[in-house]
């Protein structure tokens, strides 16, 4: 009896394991090409392109220009009149996507309904949906998936699944007045909104948020699992009110669909795949062994904005590349296309740079991994195993004028070149590490990149687990 009674217990424990080996290892492939990927395009467009983040002739004060409904306060009536006038006459998917592809990016997430409500594929769950609401009447979703799918680009969806300020009864986080432009009403209105949970119209409250969930929330996400395809990503966005009966509702809608990555803001307990870092790069210490994705904008704000952009500088954006894929992690760039669906030329030019430097340079983004040294005075590193041999490579911003870079791992390196053009580069192995001999000026004007072939497999050097904090709600860049 108690032989049998043991082993059960081992069948039992055996299963146990294998079970958990088995997600492990889906998870894993799951997780496959977006590891790989690293560089992905964000892509912020909806009927706040038309307002371009000014209002009554006044900048809005606070935030992304996609939150002008709320911070401005405008009401349902009168901007649903506005998206009237959403006709996107320029819009051409494919050159969006050529140009992710020549930016070095390998995924699209496209914001499908934003907190404004506004769906931008044909909807049966609302009417405030492109097709059925604007001039132009054609699904933009169908059209951008279509010309991922013929140029090999994977897509995402992003969906903003309880705030929503046209459906009656979406959330709304609430902001004060002063945010917004210069209401003289401003003390009034700031009462109202908190007397009604931040909602600021009475025709955003004639339902209740279940209403709303079951009614377009629901609906939509299944319309859009049922109609474009193989989805590759799902990034929720600020789960407001989401409780464990919802991560089920939506969760049901996924299990045809197991391959599906979903990020960190679900809500309701829900952790995803990912985690998402919000206009930031995370240290070390801040990082748990989870994936993870920066998401991050070239100016700031996320939606389109006429004019008052703080543009960053292409270099700093490929250092930011560089120091996200150092820690493992992937960056989710955005760009905010104008009213006709144009994507700023100010953005074209800093994604013509970053593609410029991928070109010579993607090896040492693409499925690499942190690698042991961690901030180097000179720059970053990045490492990959390939056929039994591991490829670390060196970042280098700060080239060393003395033509002399230590890099200190200890561990003896089987050769030594300069990424872009395969030249060889001398090097001795030495107590605090591999000693290169390098150029006396920089090849790269931006970084540039050393290979470095060790001819073992480098242990992996996963970031240590320290923090357990999911997502916080940032609407605005920092400024
Ligand atoms: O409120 C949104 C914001 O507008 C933007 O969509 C970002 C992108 O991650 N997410 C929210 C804030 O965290």
């Amino acid at each position: 009896m108690k032989k049998f009674f043991l082993s059960c217990c081992l069948l039992l424990l055996c299963s146990v394991s294998l079970l958990a080996q088995q997600t492990s290892a889906s998870h894993n492939q799951k997780m496959e090409w977006w590891r790989e990927a690293r560089f992905g395009m964000f892509v912020h467009w909806g009927p706040y392109a038309l307002w371009g983040g000014e209002y009554h002739g006044h900048q809005q004060r606070v935030g992304g220009a996609e939150w002008i409904m709320n911070r401005c306060k405008i009401p349902v009536a009168e901007y649903q009149e506005m998206t009237r006038k959403f006709n996107p006459v320029d819009y051409d998917p494919e050159a969006w996507v050529r140009l992710a592809k020549e930016t070095g990016m390998k995924y699209i997430v496209f914001t499908t309904k934003h907190h404004d409500g506004f769906a931008m594929f044909k909807s049966n769950a609302s009417k405030y949906n492109m097709v059925d609401f604007t001039p132009y009447g054609k699904d933009v979703v169908d059209a951008l998936v279509k010309a991922c799918r013929k140029y090999g680009m994977k897509f995402g969806f992003y969906y903003s699944q309880s705030q929503d300020w046209n459906n009656p009864g979406g959330a709304t986080h609430r902001r004060p007045m002063n945010q917004g432009w210069p209401n003289p009403d401003s003390v009034a209105i700031d009462a109202y909104t908190l007397a009604h949970n931040g909602s600021w119209d009475p025709a955003q409250q004639t339902r209740t948020i279940e209403q709303y969930m079951d009614s377009v929330a629901i609906p939509q996400v299944k319309e859009l699992l049922s109609r474009y395809g193989d989805v590759s990503v799902f990034f929720w966005d600020t789960p407001k009110g989401i409780t464990k009966a919802y991560v089920k509702k939506f969760l049901d809608l996924f299990k045809d669909y197991p391959n599906i990555i979903h990020n960190d803001r679900m809500g309701g307990g829900f952790l995803g795949e990912y985690k998402t870092p919000e206009q930031m790069i995370p240290t070390v210490e801040q990082l748990d062994g989870t994936d993870w994705e920066t998401c991050m904008t070239l100016n700031n704000s996320w939606g389109y904005r006429r004019s008052g952009n703080i543009w960053k500088s292409a270099e700093q954006l490929v250092t930011t590349l560089i120091d996200i894929a150092s820690k493992g992690g992937n960056l989710l760039l955005n760009v905010g296309p104008d009213p006709l669906g144009n994507i700023p030329q100010e953005n074209i030019d800093r994604m013509k740079v970053m593609g410029e430097w991928m070109k010579k340079y993607s090896a040492s983004i693409y499925g690499t991994e942190r690698c042991k040294v961690d901030k180097p005075v000179w720059g970053y590193c990045t490492q990959k195993v390939k056929d039994g041999k591991t490829l670390v490579y060196l970042q280098v911003i700060d080239w060393p004028k003395d033509g002399k870079l230590l890099f200190a791992l200890k561990e003896p390196a089987s050769s030594a070149r300069l990424l872009h053009n395969g030249k060889k580069l001398t090097f001795e192995n030495t107590e605090e590490g591999v000693r290169i001999a390098v150029p006396t000026t920089a090849p790269d004007e931006i970084a540039s990149v050393i290979e470095l072939e060790f001819d073992k497999v480098l242990p992996r050097y996963p970031i240590k687990a320290m923090n357990n904090n999911l997502y916080e709600i940032v609407d605005a860049p920092r400024e």
